[in-house]
């Protein structure tokens, strides 16, 4: 993998589309700790499934301090940080997380209708078992969020529906009703804190894992929010001031990639199956300004 960076103390263990993967490597015995990992946050940007060569800078940055503050927030779900003390390389866009038995579902909650939902809703009424009331068009905000999960694809494959059915032949139907929970609060507690900021998040997709090494307080697996939190990446931030349900809506972050990747002057097709072209500075410029317009206006700080 051409972006594992030589970490000073830790070991690459794994790429992501956008994140990489190190082991803090034990002083004792030279090896790569069991129970920790270095969660590092690229600037690399995905669009239409492919990871694109132009990187985007400080968004690695802007995902990793906007997931900190949003943890810090979500009071009652427990979170996998351990620290944010990182070897220099990666500082503001690494974090030292628990390492925890990752659960096989992309955890998706939306508050407003559209993508593969509308889609769904149009075809049955119905988005992941719940019936919805008639009329809902594209933005439509749902009368309160919903679980919608789906699979964890391979690099490349598309995420598939799938049932809470399937969900509890997976994970059991105790820790099923718990990402669900979790979920959906995440979701209505980030949307009650941006809405004041005049930010809509329409869905958004966490993942969780099990510490084995503690339990719930009825007794069952401890249940944590890992990965990243409501961040432009993993979610549809919309601008609350040009909400206008029955269109599609402008997204806060990657609409300059998209409309630039879509249009004549790129020479592309999502079609072709090629590799998308690299991107001109000004859709660089403006798309890093977009991910640190969400950063600040959520917050309220300046990025670092
Ligand atoms: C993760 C443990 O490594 C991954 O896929 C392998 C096929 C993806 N991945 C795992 C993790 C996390 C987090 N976040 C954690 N706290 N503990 N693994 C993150 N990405």
């Amino acid at each position: 993998m051409t972006d594992a960076l030589e970490l000073p103390g830790y070991v690459h263990v794994y790429s992501g589309k956008v994140r990489d993967l190190y082991a803090p490597l034990d002083p004792v015995t030279g090896q790569g700790r069991s129970d920790q990992v270095l969660l590092v946050a690229s600037d690399r940007i995905s669009a239409y499934d492919h990871v694109l060569d132009t990187p985007i800078p400080d968004k690695g940055k802007v995902l990793t301090q906007l997931s900190l503050w949003w943890f810090d927030r979500l009071d009652g779900v427990e979170n996998h940080v351990v620290s944010t003390e990182v070897p220099a390389a990666v500082a503001g866009r690494a974090v030292l997380v628990r390492r925890l038995e990752m659960i096989p579902v992309e955890c998706v909650a939306r508050a407003y209708l559209t993508g593969g939902g509308l889609g769904e809703y149009r075809a049955t009424g119905s988005v992941s078992g719940v019936p919805l009331p008639a009329g809902l068009e594209d933005g439509s905000k749902l009368p309160a969020p919903i679980f919608t999960p789906s699979t964890k694809a391979p690099a490349g494959e598309h995420d598939e529906p799938m049932t809470i059915e399937q969900v509890q032949g997976l994970v059991g139907s105790q820790v099923a009703a718990r990402i669900d929970v979790l979920t959906r609060r995440i979701l209505a507690r980030g949307n009650e804190i941006a809405v004041q900021k005049g930010i809509l998040i329409a869905d958004t997709k966490v993942e969780f894992g099990i510490d084995r090494s503690r339990e719930d307080h009825t007794g069952g697996p401890m249940i944590v929010l890992a990965d990243e939190v409501l961040t432009p990446d993993s979610s549809r931030f919309w601008p609350a001031d040009e909400w206008s349900p029955g269109r599609p809506q402008p997204s806060f972050d990657k609409q300059y990639v998209r409309d630039w990747l879509t249009s004549p002057a790129s020479g592309w097709s999502k079609a072709s199956g090629e590799a998308p072209p690299e991107l001109p500075e000004d859709v660089v410029a403006q798309t890093r300004a977009r991910y640190i317009e969400a950063f600040e206006r959520i917050t309220g700080r300046a990025l670092a």
